[in-house]
């Protein structure tokens, strides 16, 4: 039996981790097993990758390949040892990013040659896609605003990155889900928190519940 794979995209700030845990607790309130989980990181190893990838300090020693590399070391390592054993349990699980984020931020945003990004993803995840991602799409600024707040003042490396990067990270995903449609649904991320919990719960019922 093969659980679901839910992913959660956007750009920074846009509320995934608020509206994951809305929707874990939503599942678990039916007696489902989810698992949570999120990228990069999810592992002993993800982890330590995500912190070279986010630490500020790193800002000029990581070049854009390595950078690329790093992340698809951690999403190898995440699939590996919880995603594909949890999907194999029949649970579901639900992560904090997923290959999309590769294509927009490496592809688009680093301005990687296409072509290697497909290369690399085959190589990472196989035959593995998610059965549905929701793609909470906002405002470049408001998102960036929202992380500043958060984190009282402070950014992490790809979060220093400039207005532009996150245009191209924005339009991609926008790209991407109307190549889609089947496993997109976009919701717009300025909408208040409950409202988007609602319109995901109501997606995920039609598309798994009924
Ligand atoms: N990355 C990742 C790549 O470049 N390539 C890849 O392949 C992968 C996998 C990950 C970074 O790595 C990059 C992308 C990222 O730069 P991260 O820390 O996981 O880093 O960063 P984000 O995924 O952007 O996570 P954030 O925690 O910054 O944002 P979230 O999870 O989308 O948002 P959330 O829920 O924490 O909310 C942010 C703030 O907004 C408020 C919340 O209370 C919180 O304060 N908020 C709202 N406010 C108003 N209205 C709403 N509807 C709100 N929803 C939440």
């Amino acid at each position: 039996m093969s659980g679901y794979f839910i992913t959660f995209e956007g750009s920074e700030g846009c509320g995934k981790t608020t509206q994951i845990e809305a929707l874990a607790k939503a599942f678990s309130s039916m007696g489902k097993t989810v698992v949570i989980t999120r990228e990069p990181g999810g592992t002993l190893i993800g982890e330590k990758i995500r912190n070279l990838l986010q630490d500020p300090s790193y800002k000029n020693e990581i070049s854009d390949i390595t950078e690329l590399l790093l992340f698809c070391a951690s999403r190898a390592e995440l699939i590996a040892s919880c995603i594909q054993p949890a999907l194999d349990r029949g649970e579901i699980v639900i992560c904090d990013r997923f290959y999309d984020s590769t294509y927009v931020y490496q592809g688009l945003g680093r301005a990687i040659d296409m072509d290697t990004v497909e290369k690399l993803n085959q190589i990472t995840v196989g035959t593995l896609k998610p059965d549905l991602t929701i793609l909470l799409d906002l405002d470049t600024k408001i998102g960036i605003q929202r992380a500043k707040n958060r984190q009282s003042g402070e950014l992490d490396r790809i979060e220093n990155e400039s207005l532009a990067f996150f245009e191209a990270v924005r339009n991609g995903y926008l790209e991407i889900a109307k190549k889609e449609p089947a496993r997109f649904k976009v919701i717009d991320g300025e909408l208040n928190v409950a409202t988007i919990q609602e319109m995901i719960w109501e997606t995920v019922k039609s598309k798994f519940l009924n």
